[in-house]
C-alpha cells in the first residue's frame, strides 16, 4: 500500500472529467487500497480518484465513527435525488482549512459497482448523501467552492496559492 498525493485547489487537473473504470481488476483494487489509506491518513470522509490525479469514475467514502466502514463506488450514477434540499458545511481534502455551506439534495439513490464487480444500489441520507454528491462532483471536474460566490471563491484561491508558496 502507498499513500497518494492529493491535488490542491486551484490545480487545473481537478477540473478533469473522469472516464468510466474499464475493469474491476487487480490494478483497480490496489488503487482503491491506496485511496483508502490516503483518505484515512488525511482524516477525510471521502476521496475521489480525480483528487489523486486518476481520471476514472471511482470514489471511496467512510462516514463511520469508527473509520471502519469503507464504501467503494465504481462507475457511480445517481438514480434519484430528492427535491428536498439542505445546506451543510462542506470541506474538501483538496481545499484544506476551508469550510462553507452548500445546498444539496437531502437524500439520493446511487447505483455503482462494488469491489466484487457487482452492481449495487445504495440509498443515502444525511452526511452520507452529502458526501456521495460532493465526491461525484469531483468526477465531473467540479470542486465545492464552485457553488460559492465568485468573491468567496477568489478569496479561497488567493489563500490556497499563498499557503502553497509558503510550504
Ligand atoms: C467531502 O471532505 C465532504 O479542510 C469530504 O483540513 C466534507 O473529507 C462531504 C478535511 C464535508 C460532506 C461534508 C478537510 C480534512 C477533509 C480539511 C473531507 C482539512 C482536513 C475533508
Ligand atoms: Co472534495
Amino acid at each position: 500500500m502507498s499513500q497518494l498525493t492529493i491535488l490542491r485547489y486551484p490545480d487545473p487537473r481537478l477540473h478533469t472529467v473522469a472516464k468510466p473504470v474499464a475493469a474491476v481488476d487487480a490494478r483497480l483494487k490496489s488503487l482503491v487500497q491506496d485511496m483508502l489509506e490516503t483518505m484515512y491518513e488525511a482524516e477525510g470522509i471521502g476521496l475521489a480518484a480525480t483528487q489523486v490525479d486518476v481520471h476514472e469514475r471511482l470514489v471511496v467514502i467512510d462516514v463511520s465513527e469508527g473509520r471502519d466502514q469503507p464504501l467503494v463506488l465504481i462507475n457511480p450514477e445517481i438514480l434519484w435525488a430528492s427535491d428536498q434540499t439542505q445546506v451543510n458545511d462542506e470541506g474538501c481534502l483538496s481545499v484544506p482549512g476551508i469550510y462553507d455551506g452548500v445546498e444539496r439534495s437531502s437524500a439520493v439513490k446511487v447505483q455503482a459497482l462494488g469491489l466484487d464487480g457487482k452492481q449495487q444500489t445504495h440509498e443515502a441520507e444525511g452526511l452520507l448523501a452529502v458526501c456521495i454528491q460532493h465526491e461525484m462532483d469531483h468526477l465531473i471536474g467540479k470542486v465545492f467552492v464552485q457553488y460559492l460566490s465568485p468573491l468567496k471563491r477568489n478569496r479561497i484561491k488567493t489563500k490556497m496559492v499563498k499557503q502553497q508558496k509558503g510550504e
